[in-house]
């Protein structure tokens, strides 16, 4: 199967050619989308050009999203690579990936799982959290739904894009397809250090990822889990509003109006949790079954 690489740019005139020429013998085709850059990254992308290297531009910045979207529309291959072009996502993985294509895999990613140094602090620590919100809502293990090598088939693509426009796509994908079904493999890669300068803002970025995942948990949840997940949120935020006002009253007359205010508090929020744990078992139930009947349909 015909194997094309995407690699969306933005000010990487450093990292670009070093993927272009890392990549080269691993797949049949490369597309660069140059975004905008104000940097040299267009002129450096097409002095690698040529029938196997093909470069395209945004003429204003785009973000990273319409880059690949770009990408995946000018692709001829079967099967979809994408990578960063920073030089942090190692080429040696891709036939792994396409391997667990070839076996059935929907979407692979590779799991940045050694030498997570290489990932600054912060962003290693927003990655574990979110990591763990995304095993937690779809149920299913996943260790790196932020990585940015992943791959899947050309006609995926249509029922794995979601809305968004920056960093939080990835994430937003990952926890989508679990939720959808998918078949996901996660491959353990190595992270290598950036080259040039990082486009990630940690806190805006990280902000748009929670509100993403928060969003698609919700939006690709099924009727009957939603209206589980509705009132279990409610018995959360009544039983905050109850123990911030126990708080306040502390505090401020040093006496508590009534006693039972802290156990209240308690109680409905252990309730809310272990409903949204309800409400998401009954997703994930419900999913599957689904797929399993569209299988024997086939
Ligand atoms: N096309 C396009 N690509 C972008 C844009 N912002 C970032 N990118 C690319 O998306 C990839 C990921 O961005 P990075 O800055 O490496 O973000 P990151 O990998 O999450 O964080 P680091 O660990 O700091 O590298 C890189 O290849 C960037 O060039 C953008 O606005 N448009
Ligand atoms: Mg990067």
């Amino acid at each position: 199967m015909k194997t094309s690489l995407i690699v969306p740019a933005y000010n990487e005139e450093k990292g670009l050619p070093l993927v272009i020429k890392e990549y080269l013998d691993w797949v049949d085709e490369i597309i660069v989308v140059d975004d905008g850059s104000s940097d040299e990254t267009f002129a450096a992308a097409m002095k690698c050009a040529n029938d196997k290297v093909k470069v395209f531009r945004h003429e204003v910045n785009s973000g990273k999203v319409a880059a690949l979207r770009t990408g995946v529309a000018h692709a001829s291959g079967d099967i979809i690579i994408f990578t960063d072009a920073d030089c942090t996502y190692p080429a040696r993985y891709v036939s792994d990936l396409v391997l667990e294509i070839e076996k059935g895999a929907d979407l692979v990613l590779g799991a940045r799982l050694e030498s997570r140094h290489n990932i600054p602090l912060f962003n290693r620590l927003g990655n574990n959290i979110f990591s763990f919100l995304a095993t937690y809502i779809s149920c299913m293990k996943i260790e790196d739904s932020q990585t940015g090598m992943r791959a899947f088939r050309r006609q995926m693509f249509d029922k794995l894009d979601v809305q968004a426009k920056g960093l939080e796509f990835e994430t937003k994908m990952t926890v989508r397809a679990a939720k959808l079904g998918y078949k996901i493999v996660e491959i353990p890669i190595e992270y290598r250090e950036r080259v040039g300068k990082s486009k990630l803002r940690p806190v805006k970025d990280g902000a748009r990822m929670l509100e993403s995942l928060l969003s698609v948990a919700y939006s690709e949840s099924s009727l009957l889990s939603k209206m589980i997940l509705l009132p279990s949120f409610a018995f959360i935020l009544i039983g905050m509003l109850i123990g911030f006002i126990s708080i306040y009253e502390k505090f401020q007359y040093g006496i508590i109006s009534h006693e039972f205010y802290p156990l209240f508090t308690a109680f409905l929020i252990l309730i809310g949790v272990q409903l949204i744990s309800l409400g998401l078992i009954v997703d994930f139930l419900t999913k599957k079954l689904d797929r399993i009947e569209e299988q024997l349909m086939k």
